[in-house]
């Protein structure tokens, strides 16, 4: 009986849920059931493909040839939030780009004063390289904290690209 009891009070809780749900949609009837349904998902935040946060360098390509001194970066993450720093929120991370140089200290904040490496503390996901010299470059994102520093394990993706023939 008392099974019975809890699922009808679990039943009682999804159909309010439902119905605060249906209630503040306010869309037409034909949107209202598929909203219902994500509400009433028990963790409607952890989508499929989520497993540990991951990043990767979109652009350029791994071993791309470019011609233009001026390289376009853009980067997509998974399994974690990019926020700006200024939000501070604790489960965000905000991207970071070495160019042609090592990765610092991972238990270290990552140093603002390197013109070789470029904190994208405001949230963006993207980044523009300008004049960069003929030749062979390699490229490493880095995920850090609200601190600078390398989330751990280590989130991070490596490309190298070249500019000119
Ligand atoms: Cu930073």
């Amino acid at each position: 009986m008392k099974s019975n009891t809890l699922s009808g009070r679990l039943t009682a809780v999804a159909g309010l849920s439902l119905a605060i749900a249906l209630t503040s949609c306010g869309g037409q009837a034909s949107d209202e059931a598929p909203s219902a349904e994500t509400a009433a998902t028990p963790s409607p935040a952890a989508a499929p493909d989520e497993g540990p946060p991951a990043v990767t360098i979109d652009s350029p390509a791994d071993g791309a040839v470019l011609e233009s001194a001026n390289v376009d970066v853009t980067l997509s993450v998974r399994g974690i939030e990019i926020a700006p720093v200024a939000e501070g929120r604790m489960e965000t991370a905000h991207h970071h780009l070495f160019l042609d140089v090592e990765v610092t200290s991972l238990d270290q904040p990552v140093p603002q004063d390197n013109p070789q490496i470029v904190h994208m503390g405001d949230g963006r996901s993207s980044h523009t390289f300008e004049g960069l010299g003929p030749g062979p470059h390699r490229l490493i994102a880095v995920l850090a904290d609200l601190g600078h520093v390398p989330l751990s394990p280590l989130v991070s993706d490596t490309i190298d690209f070249r500019v000119g023939g």
